[in-house]
């Protein structure tokens, strides 16, 4: 069994809990309690593999962004960034969050971050009083190198559902990278005081 660590992050009203209850039920309920953080739990399957999947869905009350941040910063295996397509601030916010990301979880040794992460423009329904450009989206997913997609938790299922599922999937073979990658240097590493073993021991003959 894979567990398997989101988090949602983004403006307060951009949408978090909307795309995360759609997700997860299938359906959009205008209002959510938001004055408390919540951890999500579904067991799903994809592509034939049993997955525990959590997901952290911020409150939305703190202003705080570093507060709620810090901890799913390093907690997670893979991020939804949410903007409201209808909100230049929370885009302009979205690309904070995306430069926090990339600060916290920077690989040094590869200068690549090493965490699967989606942005996603919310509210495409109101696009006769959009805001932001589906290009700018495009534009700033491009400088992140993550996928992006335009959604409404409002009115469609699909879109959201197939993005979980892309990031979900990255995810995996981004876990299964790390751990053969653990075990190689485990191996190597072995390899290692053998080979110390016997040079000493040949230097004792
Ligand atoms: N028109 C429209 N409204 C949405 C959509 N998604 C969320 N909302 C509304 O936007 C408000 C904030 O949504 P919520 O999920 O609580 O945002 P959060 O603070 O980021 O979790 C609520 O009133 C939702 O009903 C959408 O796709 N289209
Ligand atoms: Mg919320």
């Amino acid at each position: 069994m894979n567990d398997i660590k989101l988090a949602l992050l983004g403006s307060p009203g951009a949408g978090k809990s909307a795309v995360l209850v759609r997700f997860l039920t299938r359906r959009f309920i205008g209002e959510y309690a938001s004055n408390s953080n919540s951890l999500y739990h579904k067991r799903l399957s994809i592509d034939g593999r049993q997955l525990n999947l959590e997901v952290f869905d911020p409150c939305s009350q703190s202003s705080e962004v570093q507060c709620i941040l810090q901890e799913p910063l390093l907690w997670a295996d893979g991020f939804v960034v949410v903007y409201n397509i209808s909100d230049r601030a929370s885009f302009i916010n979205a690309n904070n969050i995306l430069m926090q990301i990339r600060e916290a979880r920077m690989d040094n040794c590869k200068g690549e971050v090493e965490v699967p992460v989606v942005l996603v423009g919310n509210k495409q329904d109101l696009c006769h009083v959009r805001q932001v450009l589906e290009d700018e989206g495009l534009c700033l997913a491009q400088e992140y190198h993550c996928h992006f997609q335009e959604v409404s938790a409002a009115e469609s299922y699909q879109d959201i559902a197939n993005l979980f599922t892309q990031l979900i999937r990255q995810v995996m073979e981004h876990l299964k990278y790390r751990a053969d990658r653990r075990r190689y240097s485990g191996s190597k590493s072995m390899a290692k005081l053998i080979n110390n073993m016997f040079g000493k021991r040949r230097k004792s003959v």
